[in-house]
């Protein structure tokens, strides 16, 4: 019998809310189980296009909206075979944002519509669960300074909340909210319950395409 496909399993959510933390810790804790399990990140910026990408963050190169928006989405598009790849091996690949920081942070501009900032990321792979890590702009106030980076503004962070919460409203995406406002452990525990529920009913399924 061939081996069961691994789940994609993605984290969102504004910052400060323990997205990369929680990843690692996801995948440590499926690893340790006996689940390989791999972290991707989003933008990857060791690529050439994620260098430019890590430039415009950074603060050291300007791009227009619109390119750097597709830089982003074409970032996702070239890891495709590679994720395709590993969860065709039995995989489950945990990824640090996705099409929905896309879509979410685009948006969240001056002149741009939630339905074209989708657009190009249309078919990407679909993940199978898609965890929200909620917290409340006040409580991510309190987890300390902002960085230097573009769009780390707690404006510019409630906006993309708002684009989130519609993103949120779409019920061909799993999504599941977790509240990050506990502890550590809390949080990773939910996040654990979720992952494995997914990567459960994810091995009897076809890997699905995203927003279509
Ligand atoms: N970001 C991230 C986008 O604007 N579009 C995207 O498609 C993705 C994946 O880049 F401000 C933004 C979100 C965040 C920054 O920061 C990346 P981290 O710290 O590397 O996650």
């Amino acid at each position: 019998m061939a081996c069961k496909r691994g789940a994609l399993i993605v984290l969102e959510g504004v910052d400060k809310a323990g997205k990369t933390t929680q990843c690692k810790k996801l995948v440590q804790a499926l690893q340790q189980s006996g689940r390989p399990a791999e972290m991707m990140r989003f933008p990857d910026r060791t690529t050439t296009i994620g260098q430019l990408i890590s430039a415009y963050l950074e603060k050291k190169s300007e791009l227009e909206d619109h390119t750097v928006h597709l830089l982003f989405s074409a970032n996702r598009w070239e890891m495709v075979p590679s994720m395709k790849k590993k969860l065709d091996q039995g995989i489950t690949l945990v990824v640090d944002r996705y099409a929905f920081s896309g879509a979410a942070f685009t948006s969240a501009k001056p002149g741009f519509c939630l339905d074209w900032c989708m657009k190009p990321d249309v078919g990407l792979p679909k993940p199978d669960l898609v965890m929200f890590l909620q917290l409340s702009p006040s409580e991510a106030a309190l987890r300390g300074q902002f960085g230097e980076e573009r769009y780390e503004t707690s404006v510019f962070q409630r906006a993309v909340q708002q684009k989130f919460e519609q993103l949120m409203k779409d019920p061909s995406v799993n999504w599941q909210v977790i509240d990050a406002s506990q502890n550590i452990e809390g949080v990773h525990n939910s996040i654990m319950d979720h992952s494995l529920n997914a990567i459960n009913t994810a091995q009897d399924q076809l890997l699905g395409e995203l927003w279509k």
